[in-house]
């Protein structure tokens, strides 16, 4: 078992993100982006842009990260120690393809309450400024912050969710090497800019882990228990995959995708990628 350590838990509770920790060997992380790119070449239109959800569900190789009792520990930290994983996200940058992240703080859409939840953020590639790494604005997760919505092609958020006036001078970049994560707070304002690399920027997202207390008001989310028991049982329990691009699980991510799709663009006219 390797929980944080007072000083790791102090950073993530006072700037709202904590990186990097080791979690995956560089092999591990290769493996994982080898299986994605085997799903992307088999089903190449379940897995582009707006398909990026729940990939974990087809993916033996995303599963065993989801659960992986390193990652648990770490979160365990933060989160108690049932812990329930709601869905995941690939965050892909394809090199010079014109796509980045607004900043945004997670909670304003998603619909999990209270915000005992943390979102873990896996380099399956490495990740540094030239690629487009991950952004946090440290502090800013002490309040929810107005958005507006800014929808623009190159945004991989689905409605170009915006926090305006960000103080670029506060930023602190997320560079972690394959196999690295960061932890960010459900409150965070973060984003990322464009992969100006020639190389693939792959973040694995679990998004999120989340307390059994942790409700979807927004519409439902299916889960999987990762740790512990669920005495509170607000959400139906899925299975996991065993076998790559196993049919029922293909629909059963269907399924969980239209559920995420539908909390995603609630109130909005309006769809981007992801
Ligand atoms: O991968 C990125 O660049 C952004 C990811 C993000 O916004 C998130 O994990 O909440």
């Amino acid at each position: 078992m390797t929980y944080l350590t007072s000083n790791q838990l102090k950073q993530y509770n006072e700037k709202g993100y904590l990186a990097p920790i080791n979690v995956l060997s560089k092999k591990e992380a290769l493996a994982a982006r080898e299986e994605i790119e085997k799903i992307e070449k088999e089903m190449p239109n379940e897995i582009d842009k707006s398909g990026r959800y729940n990939v974990h569900l087809i993916s033996p190789k995303l599963d065993s990260i989801v659960h992986n009792s390193k990652i648990l520990d770490v979160v365990e930290s933060i989160i108690g120690k049932n812990i329930l994983v709601c869905s995941s996200t690939l965050f892909i940058k394809d090199p010079n393809e014109y796509g980045y992240v607004s900043y945004h703080q997670d909670a304003k859409y998603i619909g999990l309450e209270p915000h005992n939840w943390v979102t873990a953020w896996v380099a399956l590639t490495d990740s540094y400024e030239k690629n487009g790494c991950m952004k946090m604005w440290p502090k800013s997760h002490l309040e929810i912050k107005d958005h507006n919505e800014k929808f623009d092609k190159g945004n991989l958020l689905t409605r170009g969710q915006t926090v305006e006036n960000v103080p670029e001078d506060e930023i602190e970049l997320v560079e972690l090497e394959a196999g690295q994560m960061s932890l960010h707070h459900p409150r965070i304002v973060h984003g990322s800019g464009v992969n100006k690399s020639n190389d693939r920027r792959i973040g694995f997202v679990i998004q999120s882990y989340i307390g059994t207390n942790v409700k979807q008001i927004l519409g439902k989310n299916s889960v999987q228990l990762a740790r512990g028991v669920d005495r509170f049982n607000y959400h139906e329990t899925i299975s996991r995959t065993k076998n790559l691009m196993d049919k029922e699980n293909i629909a059963l991510r269907n399924r969980e995708n239209t559920y995420l799709q539908e909390i995603f663009y609630k109130g909005s006219e309006q769809k981007g990628s992801y």
